[in-house]
């Protein structure tokens, strides 16, 4: 363990604000600037903002070079304003009907070649943001049929467009965002240990990181402390998405700790003692606002999941280290069991 108490630093998307549409409902609250979303991040002490491309410069698809790199100035200059900074740059390669049948995996060529352009417009916007940081979640990366894709090619695809993005900019640091479904029925970058290796096979493995999102682990049927453990192990957790869920359905994106205080609490645990932060690193947060929450009241997801983190790491820190190493020798984790309710409950024990 590292000396010395870590401050973090925490972080969000503004898709993370959202107005309450699902799949089986329009939606139910006024959408809200991308400047009054700047200020709800600076009102609610978050210190960064994450980014799609097109969150930074709205259709993009259909604008110049020139006209990108003005829109990018634009945004980069309202979070100066605003003393915020931007942590991450993801291409959105899920919209386009040129990735209708994935991205940098499409059987067509033509797609792939897409996804690759969209990519390094979205490295160029990270430029003008200010950070060498993007995030891929491969969102269409994977199959609905089995037998319509080969994943050996398409691994070789993924391996390929992602040294094309490396060899573009040599300052680029790629995080590899996994998640084992959905959009697609099966993705093929499900869990941490895929997205290491794929990392190890590109033409510059130093600059190949990991974002763990805990409701995408769940999913997943894995734990996400052990997740984010597994890449810190590996020095690769480069940035999360905490949140949480609820068993094995769609991604909910559920504010931190609202289904499992104790699963929660292990994810801040690991953080904590493996000095997640001190790369400076952010604690990022990827949560929806429920449908039923009204206007008024519709940021409380980020503002709850950031003191919840907080109240963990309280946890954490005041945790009887010594009681913890001795029921370990005894061998009696169901007293360790017990102490550790306890002091989540903050009974006497
Ligand atoms: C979706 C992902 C998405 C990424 C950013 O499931 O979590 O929000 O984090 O592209
Ligand atoms: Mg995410």
């Amino acid at each position: 363990m590292t000396e010395g108490l870590t401050s973090y630093r925490f972080s969000f998307g503004p898709w993370n604000i959202s107005e309450g549409a699902d799949p089986f409902g329009p939606v139910v609250r006024d959408p809200l600037s991308f400047l009054e979303k700047v200020k709800i991040a600076k009102q609610l002490g978050f210190e960064a903002l994450q980014f799609h491309d097109d969150d930074a410069v709205p259709d993009l698809d259909s604008l110049r070079p020139a006209e990108i790199t003005k829109q990018a100035r634009a945004t980069k200059q309202i979070l100066a304003d605003h003393g915020l900074a931007a942590e991450f740059v993801a291409p959105r390669l899920w919209f386009s009907p040129h990735t209708i049948d994935g991205a940098y995996t499409s059987n067509d060529p033509v797609d792939r070649a897409y996804a690759v352009e969209r990519s390094i417009k979205a490295v160029d916007i990270a430029h003008e943001l200010g950070t060498h940081l993007m995030v891929l979640w491969l969102a269409r990366e994977g199959t609905y049929v089995r037998e319509a894709k080969s994943v050996p090619q398409a691994m070789q695809h993924l391996v390929e467009a992602i040294n094309k993005l490396l060899e573009y900019d040599k300052h680029l640091r790629i995080l590899v965002e996994p998640k084992p479904n959905e959009p697609t029925d099966q993705a093929y970058i499900p869990t941490a240990g895929h997205a290491l290796a794929l990392g190890y096979r590109t033409i510059d493995p130093s600059r190949m990181g990991i974002l763990i999102e805990t409701a995408h682990q769940i999913l997943a049927g894995l734990d996400p402390s052990d997740e984010m453990g597994y890449a810190l192990s590996f020095h690769k957790l480069w940035s999360v998405h905490l949140n949480d869920q609820s068993g094995l359905k769609f991604d909910e994106d559920k504010s931190f700790g609202e289904v499992d205080l104790r699963r929660a609490f292990n994810q801040v645990r690991v953080l904590e003692e493996n000095g997640y932060g001190r790369n400076g690193e952010y604690v990022g947060l990827d949560v929806k606002a429920m449908r039923t929450q009204k206007q008024e009241v519709s940021t409380k997801h980020l503002a709850n999941s950031k003191q919840t983190f907080l109240w963990l790491v309280e946890k954490v820190r005041t945790l009887n280290r010594q009681l913890q190493s001795e029921l370990i020798k005894q061998r009696d984790y169901e007293e360790l069991n017990r102490y550790i309710t306890a002091h989540l409950l903050g009974v006497p024990y």
